[in-house]
């Protein structure tokens, strides 16, 4: 069976009260300890069952857990960005290398706030806006999630993609896309793969 390590919830890096009056204590008490606890559960639980699909052959549920690991997963990930990018100590504006990037892809730190708030107040319902790196560009970039995820987790970063829009496979499989997953099982490039995944370490 595969080792799936547990995941746990992260101590606050400063004291429930420490940002006050900005943030109140019980807010960060019940975020925290309440809501941030539950995607720790939350992901723990998916990650199980996903072992536990693997090590049956039975992947009848796999749609579900997949979309809990997601939910869960960016949930924990982000808060834990989240938590991290608040101090006591903390507002102004950035200085040094981040500074020159937000100047240089935003126009100035106003322009580059502007826009944070805007989208961070657009987004529909439940969500969050993150200033974001792109790693291929090397670029700045401000985007948004609705919920935490859309059936992602932040922070993870593609190694091995396979496009499974109807236009990638329809004119040869027609409806039957498992038969083009076993297709592209023939034709990965397993050293690009490494590639990518020995570049993250
Ligand atoms: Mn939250």
């Amino acid at each position: 069976m595969t080792q799936t390590k547990v995941h746990e919830l992260p101590p606050l890096p400063y004291d429930y009260n420490a940002l006050e009056p900005h943030i109140d204590e019980q807010t960060m008490r019940l975020h925290h300890d309440k809501h941030h606890l539950a995607y720790v559960n939350g992901l723990n639980t998916a990650e199980a069952k996903l072992a536990e699909a693997r090590e049956k052959g039975d992947f009848s549920l796999v749609k579900h857990w997949e979309r809990e690991a997601a939910f869960h997963g960016a949930g924990h990930f982000l808060h834990v960005i989240f938590w991290e990018n608040m101090s006591p100590n903390g507002g102004g504006e950035p200085t040094g290398e981040l500074a020159e990037a937000i100047n240089s892809r935003f126009g100035s730190f106003k322009n580059f706030w502007a826009q944070f708030k805007a989208a961070g107040a657009a987004v529909e319902g439940s969500g969050w806006v993150l200033l974001v790196k792109n790693t291929m560009t090397k670029e700045l970039d401000i985007l948004t999630a609705e919920k935490h995820q859309d059936l992602s987790q932040w922070v993870t970063l593609p190694i091995l993609a396979c496009d499974v829009w109807e236009h990638a496979y329809y004119l040869r499989y027609q409806n039957n896309r498992a038969a083009y997953l076993d297709a592209f099982a023939n034709v990965i490039n397993w050293n690009d793969v490494a590639n990518r995944y020995s570049a993250l370490k």
